[in-house]
């Protein structure tokens, strides 16, 4: 009698325990890259997505995703991150200037930080019903700044092709009014000279310079290395003082200025960049491709097509394509990758799809090939918070499509009627002659401490709403 009793005990501690273990491995952990170059809008679509999932989740705010459209959701709330050694993402801080009575944008990132978020959520089917009434996922996100993104192509290049790839964008004319005296002091520069510590230190504040100078007057985004405009802890260290050189025909001598550039470039991709990528970069499962075609459109075509090269080098590096469950535990991939033209709300409402054409055109060999590894991909619009309204205005007979916002620097709300963008890739020959000028705006103020978004709840259905049955 007493052993049945012990037998029956222990079988239900049995049962419970591998409850548990199947519940624990249900509750899952997603790691979603939010990629983009700098000014793309990585961190306000952070502090939107936490904002909209932990205060406006409801079927109004987010129609499109199943979760709150169905009810299903139960709470989001923001939970202590597992990696102890990265600064915790201020979502508090940036969420405050979007909410502010005269709203601001978040300042740029200047350090990578994170942050884990917990969806508690009913689900509607399928396994996870028989072992819970509810089921916890948790979604990490990292944000960093976008310069360092562009430091990671540099991971398969030495010294003499990174110095072409780089002079190539330098010597661009749409670019050659910033980078023509470095250009010269360059042609003029002796790398077979021995080394000389302050020579190199100048070249390198000029080089310096000049990415500044890019980064403030245009949108290129491919300013490297990225550490030399965002230094974090490396400013002043010789690792990040180097500079291309137009001429590789020399040998590699030692004591030589070309040597040492090119041990400074090899230390860089080593020291810098390799820890980097390998410990942020490499475990992803879900990846949100933020490009900003509004600003490279503003800054006429050569932009354009740097995007599109940038992106291409950029998303080489992530690891795309399906892996098997198990695979996925230990060795997880990339294999759902959203690209978003984002601000799209600076754009008149009926010309949003002109965006995303042209992006999924700057894309698609890209798309293609992702594919083909099995990558679900989709391309879209968005606007994770909106910086102005859509309004129709009647002149003479006819009716505008305009928009409705505060440009930036400026104390009043305007309308303005923004161009119309292309919705496939321009040659310069056809760029029109006064090019396109749309405008900033500051973000709206937000009513009743509610933020507005454009397809946010989208881009959550696409990213996330498989995890979340
Ligand atoms: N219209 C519009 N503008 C946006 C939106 N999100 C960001 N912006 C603009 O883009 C700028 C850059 O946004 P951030 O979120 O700081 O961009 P980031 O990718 O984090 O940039 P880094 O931190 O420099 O890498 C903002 O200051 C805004 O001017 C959006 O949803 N709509
Ligand atoms: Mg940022």
């Amino acid at each position: 009698m007493s052993l049945r009793f012990t037998t029956q005990k222990t079988l239900e501690k049995l049962q419970q325990k591998a409850q548990k273990t199947i519940q624990r491995s249900l509750d899952q952990h997603i790691k979603l890259a939010v990629t983009g170059f700098s000014g793309s809008g990585k961190t306000a679509l952070i502090t939107a997505l936490v904002k909209h999932l932990t205060t406006q989740a409801n079927s109004q705010n987010l129609p499109f995703f199943d979760v709150v459209r169905d009810h299903r959701l139960i709470a989001c709330k923001l939970v202590p991150q597992k990696a102890l050694d990265i600064p915790t993402f201020d979502y508090h801080s940036a969420a405050a200037c979007l909410l502010a009575e005269d709203p601001r944008w978040p300042p740029s990132t200047e350090r990578i930080n994170t942050l884990t978020l917990a969806l508690k959520f009913r689900s509607r089917s399928g396994i996870r019903q028989h072992f819970s009434d509810d089921h916890t996922i948790y979604l990490e996100l990292i944000d960093y700044p976008g310069e360092w993104l562009m430091d990671l192509p540099m991971l398969n290049m030495n010294f003499e092709q990174w110095s072409r790839s780089q002079l190539d964008v330098l010597s661009q004319s749409a670019y050659s009014q910033y980078s023509e005296p470095l250009l010269a002091q360059l042609d003029k520069f002796d790398a077979t000279a021995q080394v000389d510590s302050s020579a190199l230190n100048m070249l390198s504040e000029s080089y310096c310079t000049l990415l500044k100078t890019l980064k403030r007057e245009t949108k290129v985004a491919k300013l490297q290395p990225g550490r030399m405009l965002i230094p974090g802890d490396l400013a002043g260290a010789p690792i990040i003082q180097f500079f291309p050189l137009p001429n590789h025909d020399l040998v590699e001598k030692a004591g030589t200025q070309y040597e040492q550039l090119a041990q400074r470039f090899e230390a860089y991709k080593k020291q810098v960049i390799e820890p980097f990528y390998k410990e942020y970069f490499c475990a992803f499962d879900r990846q949100l491709v933020l490009v900003d075609l509004i600003g490279a459109l503003n800054d006429g075509p050569a932009t354009l097509v740097q995007t599109q090269q940038a992106l291409r080098e950029t998303m080489g590096m992530f690891k795309h394509g399906k892996s098997g469950v198990l695979q996925r535990l230990f060795r997880p991939k990339i294999d759902k990758v959203l690209f978003a033209a984002n601000k799209c709300d600076a754009v008149a409402i009926t010309e949003q799809d002109n965006l995303t054409r042209l992006l999924h055109e700057l894309l698609c060999e890209h798309e293609n090939e992702l594919k083909f590894a099995g990558v679900e991909v989709d391309t879209m619009t968005i606007s994770s918070v909106k910086s102005c309204q859509h309004k129709q205005v009647q002149d003479q007979g006819k009716t505008l499509n305009c928009v409705y916002g505060k440009p930036l620097n400026e104390s009043q709300f305007i309308t303005f009627l923004p161009p119309e963008p292309p919705d496939h890739v321009l040659s310069s020959s056809n760029w029109p002659d006064q090019g396109f000028e749309f405008l900033s705006f500051y973000p709206m103020p937000a009513y009743q401490g509610q933020l507005e978004h454009i397809r946010l709840d989208h881009t959550l259905q696409f990213l996330i709403g498989d995890k979340l049955r």
